[in-house]
């Protein structure tokens, strides 16, 4: 199953599959602020990966909360043995952890940091699964929504970033995303 929309600089794609196996420039990690791997999705491409990975993940710089990276952030490494030149690891929000409106404004931005990160790194296709939908729990209708509208607004403006993709692993995860994909309006242009 997939399905596309273009918008004003980019063209967004649904698919149903398996996101380790995409072959973007850059794949999204739905991680944890350890970076240090997980369960679902982070699980998965680290696996796929191999060991390059972690390691490259360790590497990066620690905070004072132990954390590799703040939720609503991301950052980049390597891909490892992903067919990808990057894996960029994206912090969603755990549902709910503070107001409804706190969780949906950091999903907003951490999608808007993805795309930012991926033109900074001259990635012209990136595939991202549907952050913070499993383990932390955001309802898929909500989420889809605001992940797709912070993607067409996105690609309001020109960068290197003109495929993005959406992997959802399930028909019911799919068709959520199918049905916000085709609810959202598009954005008035001058
Ligand atoms: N390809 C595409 N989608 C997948 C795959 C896959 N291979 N595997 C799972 N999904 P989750 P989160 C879907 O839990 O909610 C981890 O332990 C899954 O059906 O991976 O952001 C991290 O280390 C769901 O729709 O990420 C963090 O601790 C979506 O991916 C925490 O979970 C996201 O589910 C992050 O939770």
């Amino acid at each position: 199953m997939s399905e596309s929309r273009d918008f004003a600089h980019g063209r967004v794609e649904l698919v149903q599959g398996d996101l380790v196996e995409q072959q973007v420039d850059a794949i999204v990690n739905a991680a944890n602020s350890s970076l240090l791997g997980g369960g679902g999705v982070d699980g998965a491409i680290h696996r796929a990966a191999g060991g390059t990975l972690l390691a490259e993940c360790q590497q990066l710089p620690v905070d004072g909360q132990g954390r590799r990276c703040p939720t609503g952030e991301c950052r980049v490494t390597g891909a490892g043995n992903l067919q990808a030149r990057y894996v960029i690891h994206a912090v969603g929000p755990v549902y709910n952890h503070g107001s409804a409106e706190q969780s949906a404004a950091l999903l907003r931005q951490v999608h808007l940091n993805v795309l930012q990160a991926a033109a900074q790194h001259d990635c012209q296709s990136v595939a991202f699964p549907a952050i913070s939908t499993g383990a932390y729990r955001f309802p898929i209708d909500e989420a889809a929504a605001i992940a797709l509208t912070a993607v067409r607004d996105y690609l309001a403006l020109p960068s290197s970033v003109t495929l993005v993709r959406f992997v959802l692993f399930s028909a019911d995860r799919y068709q959520a995303f199918a049905q916000a994909l085709s609810a959202i309006p598009a954005l008035e242009l001058e």
